[in-house]
Parts: C-alpha cells; sequence; structure tokens
C-alpha cells in the first residue's frame, strides 16, 4: 500500500555536501518527494522531537548534535514506505548496516548517522506533522 515516512538529513550530511549523493540514493530507490525544506532545529524542538529519547544516556549528545547546523526534512512516498526506507538506511550503527545502504555509505557513527528515518506507520503520521503542515503535504493532481 502506498505510504508516506518521514525522513531528515541530519547536520553531518548537511555539512559533508551530501544531500544530493543520498537524495539521489533515495529517488533511485524508488521513493517520490512529497515535500522538503531546510530548518535549524533549536535545542527546544531538537528535544521535542526525540522526547521518547529522553531517558536515554545519550539524549543530551543527540539534541547537540541535531542543533549544530541545519537539517532538510523529507516526505517520502512509496508502497511500504516506513520499512522500506529503514531498509534502504541500513542499521542505527554504520558498522552493522548492510552493504549499499545509506548510513554503511556514508555515516561515521552510531550518533552521527547522516539521516533519520520513521520506524512505525503511526510515528511517521505524527512525525510528518511536526515538520509539514496539512497545505504542504496535498498530493499533486
Ligand atoms: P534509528 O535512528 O536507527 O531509529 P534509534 O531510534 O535507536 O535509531 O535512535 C535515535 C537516534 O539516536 C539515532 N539516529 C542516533 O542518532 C542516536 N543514537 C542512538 N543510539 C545512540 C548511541 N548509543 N550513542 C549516540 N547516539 C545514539
Amino acid at each position: 500500500m502506498t505510504e508516506r515516512t518521514l525522513a531528515i538529513l541530519k547536520p553531518d550530511c548537511v555539512k559533508n555536501n551530501q544531500i544530493g549523493k543520498v537524495i539521489d540514493h533515495l529517488l533511485a530507490a524508488g521513493f517520490k518527494i512529497v515535500g522538503m525544506k531546510m530548518i535549524r532545529l533549536t535545542k527546544e524542538t531538537a528535544g521535542a522531537f526525540y522526547a521518547v529519547h529522553a531517558a536515554r544516556p545519550f539524549y543530551a549528545e543527540l539534541v547537540a548534535f541535531m542543533t549544530e547546523n541545519r537539517v532538510v526534512p523529507i516526505v517520502l512516498e512509496r508502497a511500504d514506505a516506513v520499512a522500506e526506507l529503514r531498509r534502504v538506511i541500513g542499521a542505527t550503527d554504520p558498522a552493522e548496516a548492510a552493504e549499499g545502504t545509506v548510513r554503511k555509505l556514508y555515516a561515521e557513527s552510531k550518533g552521527r548517522n547522516i539521516i533519520h528515518a520513521s520506524d512505525s506507520v503511526e510515528n511517521a503520521r505524527t512525525e510528518l506533522s511536526f515538520f509539514f503542515t496539512e497545505s504542504e503535504l496535498i498530493s499533486n493532481l
């Protein structure tokens, strides 16, 4: 079934000029871009986005990293988008990510891992509305 999911190109991706390469990879994997913007997260907005991780030991590091440069939230559409994007980006730790995945190709470490992807259909819905209004995501006729 056609689904939407959220990717975020993280500050390391923006800083290293890898936006184009990663977007190319996603398009080649059959995703259609239906929303995209470049923004700078604040400590408050990054903290709210990652609120589920608030109790984890790496939370402060994660919020600091996500605010160190601009990020590019992207809404992606295709069949089984949520599961497919998780497969295409690879494991959280690039050292454990499968060959040919975005994180294996471009990421540096578990903390600085280039891209975020929603991990469930329900979370995708919440995360899309965190960054985009309804009118920004209207389907093309
Ligand atoms: P994923 O991004 O693959 O869904 P999660 O949900 O386990 O991974 O973690 C959310 C984010 O927290 C990761 N993208 C990563 O940037 C960061 N993170 C996860 N584990 C660690 C860790 N052990 N040390 C530093 N940062 C981490």
